[in-house]
């Protein structure tokens, strides 16, 4: 089911004039549609607050994030919209809050399309208003149209080219979970005739080994809760599968196909605008990079993983340069959710950690209702307009982002479309500092928190103090609400008691939000 492309090509001349000083398109539109600048969103996963040098960290150096930082604006209050990656990413890409739609938690592979072909996605917007899309990486929100029932052999009926992407290299869910191949265009990449793909959640194909039952056959890395289903690459993941043959990825070649699809996409793409979802592996597990890589940092595959993460970069960073693009390039960059150490593989990432921390100055992790669970770096690169080495504390969330980029091209945007995005671009470009009144924050157990530049409010919930499946995270749940004063960055005392006031103002946002799904 496709959904009709407009093809309007040009700027409404509004935005024209402010983007290109006054530049007039031609009959064809082209003059203008030139001077849109590109937009790549540099998608990393599991990247904590505290995972990059530009934030601090000491013990890992990501020169080419910092070059960013340091030709750009870089953000110390921006937020994920959720502490996990299919609702972080359905929420960025439709403007539209994961929590008010059911079937948006952790996806599995053989997920159905979680983003329906009819919704309006940051993709639909940018391919109306003339530019090329394209997504790379990790994709986590379903393909096909119904769950399980994927024939991964033949085209997939619907997919990215059902919301707005042109060009798609991708893979279905995360590394750690089958299918592991990639998929270009609907297809596998690569497809191996020789040895049909089959996929399921539910029970092992006849005779394939599993890494509960086969541990032996884990030689490039072993689990430490979970991944114990099929084993592809000497690594044991979540689902089973069978056959891939030729397509199915080597873990330590992800990040270098996933770049070059993305340099060989702007290459060939040079000439006209383009919008870039490029949506790293890395350093979500199992971590297991390029031997370019692997021991080049002291903190283990983890920070190995930010290493390669920040070649990533410096390879999307040194194509738009060699191209001379890169002045008229709006680069951003953040991540999916807040940090993870030890997820699920024995990747000694726990033990060689030191003083290193991944989530900076704040509390809990990835999953977390606490700050660490959302908080995210986030840097805008864009020499035209965004002033360099520039720092911003306004408060802001991803679920802003395509209303803002939306503004930046002069789209309209269908009603009833992104419905929870609101246009913060000055923020954005660090030209306001307009906070957002609050933010709104879902952790892995779907309870919610209100952040405000004052307060952060977590609603109570009846969930375990900590993470029950492994990974040593505080969830923040709590059978009291519980409020802190984000004047001190680590949510450690709880005023929830001397403020019943702020409490109630906190209850009656969520309230007032929640209403909105009735
Ligand atoms: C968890 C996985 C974890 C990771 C996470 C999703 C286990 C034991 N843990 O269930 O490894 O894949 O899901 O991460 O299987 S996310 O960043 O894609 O949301
Ligand atoms: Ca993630």
């Amino acid at each position: 089911m496709k959904k009709e492309i407009l093809t309007v090509a040009c700027l409404t001349p509004l935005a024209a004039v402010a983007v290109t000083g006054g530049n007039q398109p031609d009959r064809n539109g082209a003059v203008c549609r030139r001077a849109l600048p590109n937009v790549v969103i540099i998608y990393a996963d599991d990247l904590g607050y505290g995972d990059l040098s530009c934030y601090g960290a000491q013990r890992v150096a990501t020169p080419h994030v910092d070059r960013l930082a340091a030709e750009g604006v870089r953000f110390t209050n921006a937020h994920a919209v959720a502490a996990t990656s299919t609702p972080s990413r359905y929420s960025l890409l439709t403007g539209h809050y994961a929590w008010r739609k059911p079937g948006t938690d952790v996806a599995a592979g053989n997920a159905g399309m979680i983003i329906s072909p009819s919704q309006y996605t940051m993709a639909d917007m940018f391919r109306h208003a003339g530019y090329t899309t394209a997504a790379f990486g990790k994709w986590h929100l379903g393909l096909g149209e119904k769950g399980g029932e994927q024939d991964w052999n033949a085209p997939l009926p619907s997919g990215l080219s059902d919301l707005g992407f042109d060009y798609h290299y991708i893979m279905a869910a995360t590394a750690d979970r089958v299918p592991c191949v990639f998929i270009e265009n609907d297809r596998v990449a690569d497809y191996d005739p020789s040895a049909p793909i089959e996929v399921s959640y539910r029970r092992n194909f006849e005779g394939e080994p599993t890494g509960r039952e086969n541990p032996e056959l884990l030689y490039n890395l072993k689990s430490s809760h979970g991944h114990d289903m099929s084993i592809v690459n000497g690594i044991g993941r979540i689902g089973y599968m069978k056959g891939g043959g030729k397509a199915l990825w080597k873990d330590e070649h992800i990040a270098d196909s996933i770049t070059r699809h993305a340099v060989d996409f702007i290459t060939a793409h040079r000439d006209e605008p383009f919008f870039i979802y490029f949506a790293t592996n890395d350093v979500h597990v199992p971590r297991f990079p390029h031997e370019r890589f692997r021991g080049k940092s002291p903190m283990g595959l983890r920070g190995d993983a930010i290493l390669q993460f920040d070649w990533s970069v410096g390879q999307i960073m040194e194509t738009l340069d060699r191209l001379g693009i890169a002045d008229n390039t709006l680069v951003i960059l953040s991540s999916d959710n807040g940090p993870v150490v030890d997820d699920g593989y024995a990747d000694r990432s726990e033990e060689l950690l030191g003083d290193h921390r991944p989530a900076g100055p704040y509390r809990g992790n990835k999953y977390s209702a606490y700050e660490g669970g959302t908080m995210v770096p986030a840097i805008v690169r864009w020499p035209k307009r965004v002033k360099q080495g520039a720092e911003s504390d306004v408060l802001m969330s991803q679920i802003d982002w395509l209303a803002s980029l939306g503004e930046l091209i002069g789209a309209r945007l269908p009603k009833g479309s992104a419905p929870d995005s609101r246009s913060c671009l000055g923020n954005l470009l660090g030209e306001t500092h307009d906070d957002r009144p609050w933010v709104l924050e879902l952790a892995s157990n779907r309870v919610l928190s209100v952040r405000t530049p004052e307060w952060k409010f977590i609603e109570a919930s009846d969930g375990p103090k900590m993470i029950p499946w492994g990974p040593k995270i505080e969830t923040g749940n709590s059978t009291t609400p519980l409020l802190f004063d984000m004047k001190e960055k680590y949510e450690g005392r709880d005023v929830a008691a001397d403020h019943p006031d702020v409490v109630f103002e906190m209850q009656s946002i969520l309230r007032r939000e929640r209403a909105k799904n009735d």
